[in-house]
């Protein structure tokens, strides 16, 4: 296990078992996503067969001062329900102008971005070697489409906090599903309606 200097650090770890000294450890399984997902069906049968862990989240929030920064190591878990990818929450910052810098690390997948004003929808990659920048007022939620752990650093302000309440209810607009053995991005709406009609 490492060991965290509060002040400062330098610190060596374990991209799949980020376990240090200092870090706030919580754990998702799938029951904790319970409305996230849009093939109810397809939710309640993985349910019934286990309820696995999506991800694990280990963050680093010690620093309180102005100026300070926090971050957090992400291990998301491959799968899919239905032909939804594993995805995190996703939330917006409490303190909304905070944004936030994603380093992958390894396996691969996506972050979904979206702007709370306009709504308008980004896609953007996330694997070893990349870095994603997520500006303020914006939900994020990480996808795994590979078949291995998807794991990634997010650097944030301290005071950035946050807002699971808005995507709980209101969710993203857009749902990332496997078609023809690809990720595809599309409008909730229509596929809800696919799932409605049985012709997902
Ligand atoms: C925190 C940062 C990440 C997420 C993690 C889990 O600002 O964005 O560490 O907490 O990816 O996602 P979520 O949406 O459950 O917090
Ligand atoms: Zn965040």
């Amino acid at each position: 296990m490492a060991v965290v200097n509060l002040n400062f650090s330098s610190i060596q770890f374990d991209p799949q078992h980020p376990h240090i000294e200092g870090a706030v450890f919580s754990e998702r399984r799938l029951s904790d996503l319970s409305g996230y997902f849009a093939d109810e069906d397809a939710y309640r049968r993985c349910l019934q067969d286990g309820n696995p862990v999506l991800y694990r989240v280990y963050s680093l929030e010690q620093w309180t001062g102005e100026g300070d920064l926090a971050y957090g190591f992400g291990v998301l878990m491959p799968g899919k329900v239905g032909r939804e990818y594993f995805f995190t929450k996703g939330h917006y910052h409490a303190w909304r102008p905070a944004a936030e810098v994603y380093i992958g690390l390894s396996g691969s997948g996506f972050m979904l971005l979206e702007d709370e004003t306009t709504h308008e929808s980004r896609l953007l990659s996330l694997t070893a070697n990349s870095v994603v920048y997520v500006p303020g007022c914006t939900a994020h939620r990480t996808i795994n489409v590979g078949s291995t752990p998807l794991t990634y650093i997010g650097v944030y302000p301290a005071r950035a906090g946050h807002d699971y309440g808005s995507i709980e209810r209101d969710n993203f607009r857009k749902v990332l599903i496997e078609l023809n053995g690809e990720p595809h991005l599309m409008d909730r709406s229509a596929y809800l309606h696919q799932l409605q009609k049985g012709t997902a």
